[in-house]
């Protein structure tokens, strides 16, 4: 029997007791105070407790928070209705407080949009990708008789325990019954954590998990895989059969349940992840659209594989394009497993970690293009002003929050044709300065002559001969810019040190 049961067993009685006193007391005080403001009425009130004690409605006392209170005699009232079991729903919930930091953590937006490469390249480090290689050896014949049996990658689901956890050494400092209680009563997504919260009940008394085991992250997730309770009710897997879902210390019910939850969600045997691609010049980026298609629908176009070869020799399988730092930074071709990874936590950043590391500790390599670090990317204000903008100029980008997502991308990729740019949809500071001038042209877009230097610096950077580099935009500058404009595909060049060019220029150089 599971060890939470006989702890539970153990506290019933002198947790009804309390609970069945404090509801009286209250009761009582109620009862009082209304008898003391209606004297004449015929009939007082049933007092509660009597109706406490036959439908053992749980009792709480006040948090000191009245919403919270009337929030959770709701929901407990909801729990009971669902079936969930009084006395567990009462112990689980009875002493919270709202979690301060918990909304805070689930409302705070960086400012600073960190770019994608410094997530990828910090959860990718090479202590992760050891401690992975070090945690294969130790449960080898776990690991290969899960992959045997769900077909998962091994390299994979040691990435998902990896990032998910560091292989189960990330602290998990907060309680999950107040987080998702927290997280319930603020009420921006009621509805899940509602959902999430009863997970939680059921697990506790189904005997799955006990007190020690309900620290969670912020967000409610447990144990090293970070399951959230709904997930593991239907996903957890018992692989050691000693009759426990054991995702808190048992290393092969964690293997198996990770690798349960991606064979659940899609996964399938013996199918690439992703593979790199090289774009030639001038390759239709609106194919980088997030649509599945045969990776010949790529190839034909010239899109060649980074490893010499495409994955399987099978040029029938179907991916997405991604280019997840713009035109200038890797391509790369996303297969059906790489969604499976997505369903695992819906970030496109979590899922390239896990790929990548999955991918070198299956014996193959990192990334061969080079992150465009030298790009100034931009931090939530300025993505809000770059949406707005677009959204002003008719090129629609979602609401304007600050975060990017397919709806800025979208709408930037709209502009960026308009305006014969390369469309990749990616927001750099670049971008914003084209949606600046877009939107305040300067009477005639000018350079002054230390722009008009930079300018003639950057083109030398892009292989455009200028001639000197003095701010003097001569005839041979001028031949290049208008050169430099063809290659960028414009309907029509100038050939003139404008802000325009100067914006292009800055978004294009090495
Ligand atoms: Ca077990």
């Amino acid at each position: 029997m599971p060890h939470s049961k006989v702890l539970f067993a153990l506290s019933r009685p002198a947790m009804r007791l309390a609970a069945s006193l404090g509801a009286g007391a209250l009761a009582l005080a109620s009862g009082l105070a209304l008898l003391a403001a209606a004297p004449s009425t015929a009939e007082a009130p049933a007092p509660a407790e009597a109706q406490s004690l036959l439908d053992n409605t749980p009792r709480f006392a006040s948090s000191g928070d009245p919403g919270f209170d009337a929030w959770r005699e709701g929901f407990a009232a909801r729990a009971l209705a669902a079936g969930r079991s009084p006395l567990i729903t009462e112990q689980l919930l009875s002493g919270l407080t709202p979690d301060a930091r918990a909304v805070r953590q689930d409302q705070t937006q960086p400012e600073f949009n960190r770019p994608w490469w410094d997530y990828v390249d910090r959860a990718v480090s090479q202590s992760r990708i050891d401690r992975g290689r070090f945690r294969i050896n130790q449960d080898a014949a776990v690991f290969e008789a899960v992959e045997a049996r769900y077909g998962v990658d091994i390299g994979v689901i040691a990435g998902i325990w990896g990032v998910e956890s560091n292989f189960g050494d990330a602290a998990l400092p907060h309680e999950a019954p107040r987080v998702l209680a927290t997280l319930a009563y603020e009420g921006r997504r009621r509805a899940d954590f509602e959902r999430w919260l009863l997970a939680l009940i059921e697990m506790v008394e189904r005997g799955y998990a006990g007190p020690s085991e309900l620290r969670s992250s912020w967000a409610g997730a447990l144990g090293q895989p970070q399951f959230m309770p709904d997930v593991y009710l239907a996903r957890a897997v018992d692989w050691d059969g000693d009759g426990r879902r054991d995702i808190w210390a048992n290393d092969a019910d964690i293997i198996a349940s990770i690798a349960n939850y991606l064979a659940e969600a899609g996964w399938r045997r013996g199918e690439p992840v992703f593979q790199e691609v090289r774009l030639p010049p001038g390759f239709d980026l609106s194919l980088a659209d997030r649509t599945m298609r045969p990776v010949s629908a790529y190839a034909e176009r010239g899109a060649a594989p980074m490893a010499g070869a495409w994955a399987n020799g099978d040029t029938s399988l179907e991916a997405e394009l991604f280019l997840p730092a713009g035109l200038t930074g890797p391509a790369l071709l996303l297969h059906a497993n790489f969604s499976a990874i997505r369903r695992y936590n819906p970030s496109d950043r979590y899922a390239l970690a896990v790929a990548l590391i999955g991918a070198r500790l299956d014996g193959g390599q990192g990334l061969r293009a080079a992150w465009p670090s030298h790009l100034r990317t931009l931090t939530a204000t300025m993505v809000r002003e770059l949406q707005a903008g677009l959204n002003a100029l008719g090129h629609d980008a979602g609401a304007v929050d600050g975060v990017v997502g397919a709806g800025t991308r979208r709408g930037l990729r709209s502009f960026q044709l308009a305006r014969g740019l390369p469309a990749d949809g990616f927001p750099t500071y670049a971008m914003l300065e084209e949606v600046r001038q877009a939107q305040h042209p300067r009477s005639d877009g000018r350079l002054s002559a230390a722009e008009t230097e930079d300018l003639q610096r950057l083109l030398v950077q892009l292989g455009f001969r200028v001639g000197r580099a003095d701010g003097v935009a001569g005839a041979r500058t001028r031949a290049a810019i208008a050169a430099f404009e063809r290659s960028l595909g414009r309907p029509e060049t100038t050939g003139l040190p404008t802000s325009r060019n100067l914006a292009a220029a800055r978004a294009f150089a090495p």
